[in-house]
This record gives structure tokens, C-alpha cells and sequence, in this order.
């Protein structure tokens, strides 16, 4: 799935995400004063190599930033909104965060972005957009984007904040897409077709190091 693509609501998939306990979920409709997910633009840059994002360290290949642009639902620019990110995994996937969800607040124009840090797990992850205007606390879903193609050191996800990303556990989650085993595209740290000593190269790069650094 082309993770630039702009998705449309759907009612459906969005009540397959989880929803915070205050605001509203009916990010389809777009009210006065609140950002417009019809109107407003979101997109995360690309992944280096094609075939996923891979996450190998904080400094690793892939360092995906997430850039939007806030309008109202007359077009207008919509500053002072403190915007947050939720990864959430895609079914059959696992994904899991080091701390929290990265934020930024919107600038004059509406616009910012927000580095999306590291992202453990392997898979496939949507992003659920959250929006809290400045000096409030009603937190409202102000977008989605779904269909994400990753992988990272942290394979079985636990961003544990004592122990490396890639443990004996990690590494035998990756051995799975490795011959004779079939191909397994998550196991394939740099995208070539094949599973080999090369990608176990960059999995081993996650055991010097977890998610406090
Ligand atoms: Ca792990
Ligand atoms: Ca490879």
C-alpha cells in the first residue's frame, strides 16, 4: 500500500482504532473552530529504500517526519493547535512507541511537523492524529493515514526502557524470514529481496542499544 496515499474517512476503519477517553471521534464532519480533516493536508516523508521504513536505531536509516497543514472548514488557517501522533499497528502487525506520542503545536500558517521518532514492532501501522487546541484540554481526532510498511531492531515490540531493542527474542523473531524459511519482508532490513547476514547486520545494531539511549 503507497504510504503517501491520502485516505478518505472511513467510518469503519475508524472505529477500529482506539479513541481517547475526552473529545470526539466524528473526525468526518467538520465543525467551526476545530481543524477540518477534509480540508487539512497530512503526510509523513518517504521511506529511503522502497519496499518499508525500517527502524533500525533513533539514528537509524529512516527517520520519518510527519508534516501537516490545519485548516478550519472555511479554509482558514488554524495556529496554536498542539497536534500529537498515535501509532497504531495494523492487523497481523505489531507496533509499540518509547515514549508516548510526539507532538508539536501548529505555527501561524497552520502548519508543522513532527519527527516521528522510533517506531518498534514490524508490520504495517496507521497514524491517528489528535488535536488539543492551546489552553484547552478537550483532545479531539483530527485525522487518520493508514497503510504504513515498516520494520525495526525492536521485532516482537516491546520498547522495553531497560533492556536493547534486539534481544535473543528479537533475533529469532527475524531467523523466521531467513532460508529455508519463505522470504519475509520484515526480516529484509534493506530491502533487496533476500534475508541474509547483511540484515542481520542491522537487526544486531538494536542490541547496543533500546529505547532510553
Ligand atoms: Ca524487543
Ligand atoms: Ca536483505
Amino acid at each position: 500500500m503507497n504510504p503517501l496515499r491520502r485516505v478518505v474517512f472511513l467510518s469503519a476503519l475508524a472505529a477500529a482504532v482506539s479513541f481517547p477517553p475526552e473529545g470526539r471521534a466524528d473526525v468526518g464532519d467538520c465543525h467551526s473552530g476545530i481543524p477540518c480533516y477534509l480540508q487539512s493536508d497530512y503526510s509523513l516523508t518517504p521511506p529511503t529504500l522502497g519496499c518499508q521504513y525500517r527502524f533500525t536505531r533513533f539514528s537509524g536509516p529512516d527517520q520519518p517526519v510527519f508534516q501537516f497543514h490545519l485548516v478550519d472548514v472555511f479554509g482558514a488557517p488554524m495556529p496554536d493547535w498542539i497536534v500529537e501522533l498515535e501509532v497504531v499497528a495494523a492487523d497481523g502487525s505489531v507496533a509499540c512507541q518509547c515514549a508516548g506520542m510526539p507532538s508539536a503545536v501548529s505555527d501561524a500558517g497552520g502548519n508543522g511537523e513532527i519527527p516521528l521518532g522510533f517506531v518498534g514492532g514490524k508490520g504495517e501501522f496507521d497514524l491517528v492524529v489528535h488535536g488539543t487546541k492551546v489552553g484547552t484540554t478537550e483532545i479531539y481526532e483530527i485525522g487518520y493515514l493508514f497503510g504504513f510498511q515498516f520494520t525495526s531492531v525492536d521485532q516482537n515490540a516491546t520498547c522495553d526502557p531497560v533492556e536493547p531493542f534486539s534481544t535473543i527474542l528479537d533475533i529469532g523473531v527475524w531467523a523466521q524470514g531467513m532460508p529455508p524459511f519463505p522470504y519475509v519482508r520484515t526480516s529484509d532490513f534493506n530491502c533487496d529481496g533476500t534475508v541474509n547476514v547483511i540484515d542481520f547486520g542491522s537487526i544486531g545494531s538494536g542490541m547496543s542499544r533500546g529505547c532510553t539511549p
